[in-house]
């Protein structure tokens, strides 16, 4: 399923995302960028030594990041103009702004995609895992923050071609999908 909005193509598709074809993923990290499960696991096992050697650069300068807020690092082994780490929020029932920081992910992420001049960028489905968010609420959040951040610029001075949602479990895949064709 794709659909185009200001010359951006949207896209989702279930897979590994350490074996999608582009040019930044996103990984869903902690705030001490020390590495873990789920995704994040998968891209430091694939990419190697070197992203944890990065990660480990800003948790020195800066402490880490907030929830919400994104880093790049180099991508190791993968084939990618870099990684870019982001950490969701924990649902915690959501009347703690988890679903504001979640769209804050995305957004933050696209703001570190388009300053690397990425024209494609792939995002897995943050926080759906160990943090627990709900997943329906994670897919509309995901969708309407990198559409309304698409909207909300001028795509002569976005270099972003192509966004694509890599759902690693089926439930999510078909979330993605149906929710894509609401909006084509
Ligand atoms: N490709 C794409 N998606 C994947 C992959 C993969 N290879 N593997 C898992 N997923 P999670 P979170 C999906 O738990 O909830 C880590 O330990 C998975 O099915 O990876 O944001 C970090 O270090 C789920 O839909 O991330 C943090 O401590 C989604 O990725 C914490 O987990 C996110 O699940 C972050 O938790």
């Amino acid at each position: 399923m794709q659909i185009i909005i200001n010359h951006v193509a949207i896209s989702t598709r279930q897979g590994d995302i350490t074996a999608w074809q582009g040019d930044m993923i996103v990984n869903a990290s902690n705030s001490g960028l020390f590495g873990g499960g789920g995704v994040d696991g998968a891209i430091h096992r694939a990419g190697g030594p070197q992203i944890a050697e990065a990660c480990a650069e800003i948790r020195h300068k800066q402490g880490g990041i907030l929830p919400g807020e994104a880093a790049v690092t180099n991508a190791g082994n993968l084939p990618f103009l870099g990684i870019i780490h982001t950490v969701g929020p924990i649902w915690k029932g959501g009347a703690a702004g988890e679903a504001a920081i979640l769209a804050k992910c995305y957004s933050s992420s696209l703001e570190a995609a388009c300053r690397r001049g990425a024209v494609s960028v792939a995002f897995p489905n943050i926080s759906t895992g160990v943090y627990n968010f709900p997943k329906v609420l994670a897919c509309q959040t995901a969708l309407n923050s990198v559409i309304e951040y698409i909207k909300e610029r001028d795509s002569g001075g976005l270099p972003l071609k192509r966004i694509e949602f890599i759902c690693y479990e089926k439930d999510n895949a078909q979330l993605y999908e149906e929710m894509l064709h609401g909006f084509a």
